[in-house]
């Protein structure tokens, strides 16, 4: 058995990590039930020495490194594939890579937005994510994120246009809840994706998000089974 190693960005209280897509490679990893071990790069020349692209998740596995959450979790379903986080059913699996594709691409922003651009909870935030870290620097960082979250276009939304996009895909997903999980009654990748983000959301750093988690009901049924699964 290879030794496994997640290479990822800090924990924050309730959560694996502040970044969802090192959790979406916990969550895939404890379903798998393969053992890990965890470190956290301190600086961003380890990180770039790990990938070029300098983000994290990152995974060892044995001498092979692989970056970037979709792809590990497809790695590692390669060489462990049971049980199975890509359901074999085209049209299932096609499904729970579109779901996996919506966390990831779209309300991941929701997220960033909740943690960086509303400045109270940034400073809250900021306190965990970096402790210790001068004011200035924090700013620093916060305006880089910014900047992307600008380009990305969330950013350019008002507060209250933000905050009803995110309740509209809350309610989507509570309307789209009949089964136990995404694709049926397994979980799969889709689940990972979309409930990494959620559990983002529904964190005590960002209060009015994980407010409006709280009140859909079907959301926060299957929150839990998706966390029991992956625990
Ligand atoms: N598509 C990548 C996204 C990874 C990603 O954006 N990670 C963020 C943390 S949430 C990161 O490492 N950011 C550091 C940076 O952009 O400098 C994945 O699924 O792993």
């Amino acid at each position: 058995m290879e030794q496994i190693k997640l290479y990822q960005w800090r924990a924050i209280p309730g959560l694996e990590s502040a970044s969802p897509f090192c959790i979406k490679v916990h969550w895939a990893l404890r379903y798998k039930q393969l053992s890990f071990e965890v470190i956290t790069p301190d600086d961003r020349d380890s990180v770039v020495a790990l990938n070029p692209r300098a983000k994290l998740p990152v995974l060892g596995y044995g001498d092979t490194t692989v970056a970037d959450s979709s792809d590990i979790i497809r790695f590692i379903e390669a060489r462990h594939p049971e049980p199975h986080l890509l359901p074999s059913d085209p049209a299932l699996r096609a499904r729970a890579l579109i779901f996996e594709d919506w966390g990831d691409e779209s309300i991941y922003w929701h997220l960033v937005y909740e943690r960086w651009q509303v400045p109270e909870q940034f400073e809250q935030y900021a306190n965990v994510l970096f402790p210790g870290v001068p004011e200035q620097m924090k700013n620093q960082f916060r305006e880089g994120i910014i900047q992307y979250l600008h380009g990305q276009g969330f950013g350019r939304m008002t507060l209250e246009q933000h905050r009803e996009k995110m309740c509209e895909l809350l309610d989507a997903l509570d309307a789209i809840l009949v089964t136990p999980f995404l694709c049926g009654n397994e979980l799969s990748i889709g689940d990972i994706g979309v409930a990494a983000e959620v559990a983002g959301l529904n964190q005590t750093l960002t209060p009015i998000a994980g407010a409006e988690v709280r009140k859909r009901k079907q959301v926060m049924r299957w929150l839990d089974r998706v966390l029991k699964a992956v625990a």
